[in-house]
């Protein structure tokens, strides 16, 4: 009877992992995170990259048709775009390696830090630097806002706690390793270590971690992608 009923939990998973199906894109921190997660759970899972600065699939379309962004999710047939609720629907159905805290003020403020990040840091850290005439403005504003994650992960090995978690993902993916890679193709020093030396030790620890190096893209050809992004910023600036 065990046996049977194991069996079938058994079953029950495999047909699960069997549907897990990732529109991703290789440069796109949203997407990067995404991986991490899959990666850290052990869940197996068809990944279909987009390029989505030259032209947008018929699929991501038809599975995105509000944002028609990546990343979108399909787990046995049902679709979910957004990064953030992506996190949180693998996490809620792979139990294993939780990423999010237990404790609600503590997963209130994983979501808070991770909006944080998504919207104030990248739009000041890119959006306004590629526009901006007073580049040391911008530059300084973005240090400002980067301040308060320095300050986050004083005294501490990740954002979670003890191990990688949600919001390591998600600023991790979108300040090191996508957002640093255009400041540098800037030439810009946006995380001095004597400036960020909290923040740096974190990064360090961050690149040791095997499923974070299996998911980051290559910097140098990131490099390049991230000055396309920096130009059509630019471009679309001028025309409003
Ligand atoms: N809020 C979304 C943002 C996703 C997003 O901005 N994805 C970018 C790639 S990095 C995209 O698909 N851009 C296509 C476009 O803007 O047309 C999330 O968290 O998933």
């Amino acid at each position: 009877m065990i046996k049977k009923k194991r069996k079938q939990h058994r079953d029950s998973m495999e047909e699960k992992e069997e549907g897990v199906k990732l529109i991703g894109s290789w440069a796109s921190p949203f997407s990067r995170r995404i991986e991490m997660a899959l990666k850290l759970k052990g869940v197996p899972y068809d990944y279909s990259d987009e390029d989505y600065l030259v032209v947008k699939s018929p699929l991501l379309l038809q599975l995105n048709p509000i944002y028609k962004k990546v990343p979108v999710f399909v787990h046995n047939g049902k679709v979910l775009p957004e990064s953030h609720l992506i996190l949180e629907y693998i996490d809620q159905t792979w139990t294993n390696n939780p990423i999010l805290p237990q404790d609600p003020y503590d997963k209130a403020m994983a979501r808070f830090w991770a909006k944080f990040v998504d919207e104030q840091v990248t739009s000041i850290g890119l959006r306004s630097l590629a526009k901006s005439e007073k580049i040391d403005v911008a530059i300084k504003e973005a240090q400002e806002l980067i301040m308060f994650l320095e300050k986050e992960i004083t005294g501490k090995n990740f954002f979670g706690g003890k191990t990688i978690g949600f919001l390591d993902m998600v600023v991790g993916s979108m300040i090191p390793f996508c957002l640093d890679r255009g400041w540098e193709g800037m030439g810009i020093d946006m995380m001095p270590e004597k400036k960020f030396p909290e923040l740096n030790r974190w990064i360090k620890k961050l690149k040791e971690i095997k499923i974070v190096k299996e998911c980051i893209p290559d910097r140098e050809k990131h490099i390049v992608h991230m000055m396309k992004i920096v130009e059509r910023i630019k471009a679309a600036s001028k025309t409003t």
